[in-house]
């Protein structure tokens, strides 16, 4: 695992104020010596005393479970056991260029759960549309652009405490790519009805770190992404889909190895593409 999107000199969401030290890769692994190693630390303020946030690592009443499961909360990554350095839990990718936990709420692993619903890319008369070059089918996933930095993106989202990853997987989807949150009751069970019997069954495509722009030293994403496949293209693939919550737009995006998406997403979609066999 090597990361790159949370090495940029700006991090993201703070008008440039923000600066993280370059790290050139060859430095990413903290156990390559560095000893001016010494980057400037930032905590959003507006996270401070947020009911999903953690608090400033020295409250006296913080006692976290490092590397177990605190309470309704996760702290244990999927990466292994993490390193705990003078109080503060270790990137356990390597150096970001930024201590502390920048907009993330939580120190340690945050985790987020990525759902990515695929169907194949059909004609008008229904004909599943073939790649001219590679005579591979094309694939389609839903992909919402994000408010934060405009990128397209998987419609994923943050595990709630104490929140089941496939609670987590359908409520994302139903917020941003559904907007249930500003459907009448009507709408949203109809749409709740649909969700729960199509992602009944997923596959499991990748569970991990994620390179997220607001990864730091002591906080970093990590989440399990779930393929959604409707191959009729019957169910969802129909189902009207309308931007909402953190996402501005939302569209069955053509997927092929052009896409430039957030974060590690176009990671897990090659990953899709590569059980689908489809164009890429
Ligand atoms: C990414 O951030 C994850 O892969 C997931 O898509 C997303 C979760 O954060 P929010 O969308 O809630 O900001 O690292
Ligand atoms: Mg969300
Ligand atoms: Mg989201």
């Amino acid at each position: 695992m090597f990361h790159r999107k949370c090495r940029s000199q700006f991090y993201p969401r703070t008008n440039k104020t923000v600066l993280r030290i370059q790290v050139p890769d060859e430095k990413v692994p903290w156990n390559i010596k560095w000893e001016e190693y010494n980057p400037a630390t930032f905590t959003a303020s507006h996270i401070d005393r947020q009911p999903w946030a953690d608090p400033v690592i020295t409250d006296s009443n913080f006692h976290p479970q490092w590397n177990k499961a605190d309470g309704n909360i996760n702290r244990k990554s999927y990466m292994g056991e993490y390193q705990i350095v003078d109080l503060f839990p270790l990137n356990p990718v390597g150096r970001t260029g930024l201590r502390g936990r920048g907009v993330l709420g939580r120190w340690g692993p945050n985790h987020a759960a990525d759902p990515i619903v695929t169907r194949w890319k059909r004609d008008e008369s229904l004909k599943v549309e073939l790649n001219p070059d590679t005579r591979k089918p094309i694939l389609q996933f839903v992909a919402i652009q994000r408010r934060d930095t405009g990128e397209w993106a998987i419609p994923g989202g943050m595990v709630d405490p104490g929140e089941m990853i496939t609670s987590t997987l359908k409520r994302e989807f139903m917020e941003e790519a559904l907007n249930v949150l500003e459907s009448d009751t009507a709408e949203r069970e109809k749409s709740k009805a649909m969700i729960d019997k199509f992602f009944d069954e997923g596959e499991e495509i990748y569970r991990g770190y994620v390179d997220d722009p607001r990864n730091t030293d002591n906080a970093w994403m990590e989440t399990v992404a779930v393929n959604f496949h409707d191959d009729s293209g019957t169910s969802v693939g129909q189902f009207p889909l309308c931007a909402g919550d953190d996402a501005v737009n939302v569209h069955w995006m053509d997927i092929s190895r052009d896409l430039a998406l957030y974060a590690s997403h176009s990671d897990f979609i090659a990953k899709v593409v590569a059980k689908h066999n489809s164009h890429w």
